[in-house]
């Protein structure tokens, strides 16, 4: 069964895919790569979460955790500390949903108690307490493909038909969670762009997101001012790859993605605006 790829349901809101959705992102984090540091303090997360949902963001997605190449695993109490006061704030405070970014059931299962509407999980389910708390709870789900773990996963990374393997991979978690109770239309897939791939393979990913559009769930791409985009243009500074991120986001619009997750929220707006307004263009 896969859900009709025109509504998601996540926790209290039911999003509905007749646009593209835009998932803003505060990072709670000392070294995120491309904004490590400036959200560590709760107060400057919540502004900074009230600011991305002022410019448009359809959704906030809140990390305590880096997941960038070469990150060490951080303790999952620590990550509870930093993400949970700030995700119960902005699921009071705000008028759509909060997602909770985290590999960890405990942060998933407390964020999810004080109001999460989203659990985004880069390592796609594999651990049986996160398919636990998403079968005992009513969030969206957001099943991430990597290879192997952040500490290791850009160790030259290989596959022998990417999209292929991407694709069996979501499929599988997605029918993992779906045999453990949870509704089709809750679980949202994603290729995870730069998690053990190399920029040939990311962008193979990005041109062929209609194989990954089939499985019949919606589809999320985070681009937003990755590794790949330096590579392609010299920009060495993450915060000053936008005009790369903007392209890739609009390029996986086209090609069937239903919600993309940013950093520079007001930017991909503007630029999604505007492409609506000429009609856009879909593969
Ligand atoms: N990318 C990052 C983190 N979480 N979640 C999903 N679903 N898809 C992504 O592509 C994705 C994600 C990495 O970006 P960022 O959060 O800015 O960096 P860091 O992991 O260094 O905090």
């Amino acid at each position: 069964m896969t859900a009709d790829g025109r509504m998601w349901r996540c926790g209290r809101y039911a999003l509905v895919l007749d646009r593209p959705l835009v998932m803003g992102i505060v990072n709670i984090t000392p070294d995120s790569f491309s904004d490590g540091g400036t959200f560590l303090d709760p107060v400057a997360a919540l502004r900074h979460g009230h600011a991305l949902a002022a410019a448009g963001a359809d959704l906030v997605d809140v990390g305590g955790e880096s997941t960038r190449p070469g990150s060490d695993e951080v303790p999952a109490d620590e990550e509870l500390a930093r993400v949970l006061p700030v995700v119960e704030a902005l699921a009071l405070g705000l008028d759509i949903p909060v997602s909770v970014d985290t590999r960890h059931p405990a942060v998933a299962r407390a964020c999810v108690e004080v109001g999460a509407s989203v659990v985004n999980d880069v390592s796609g389910f594999r651990d049986a307490g996160m398919i636990e708390v998403a079968a005992g709870c009513d969030a969206g789900l957001v099943v991430m493909h990597m290879l192997g773990e952040p500490k290791t996963m850009q160790a030259e990374p290989r596959y022998d038909d990417v999209v292929a393997e991407v694709r069996r991979y979501l499929a599988a978690h997605a029918a993992m969670l779906e045999g453990a109770g949870v509704a089709a239309d809750r679980i949202c897939v994603d290729p995870g762009i730069g998690f053990g791939k190399t920029t040939e393979h990311n962008l193979e990913i990005i041109r062929l997101l209609p194989e990954l559009a089939e499985l019949g769930y919606p589809l999320l791409v985070g681009a937003s001012r990755k590794r790949f985009i330096g590579e392609i243009t010299g920009e060495s500074e993450p915060a000053r790859r936008l005009g790369g991120s903007v392209a890739a986001a609009l390029a996986a619009i086209a090609r069937g993605a239903s919600v993309v997750r940013v950093h520079d929220v007001a930017e991909t707006v503007q630029a999604l605006r505007v492409w609506q307004a000429i009609g856009g263009e879909t593969w």
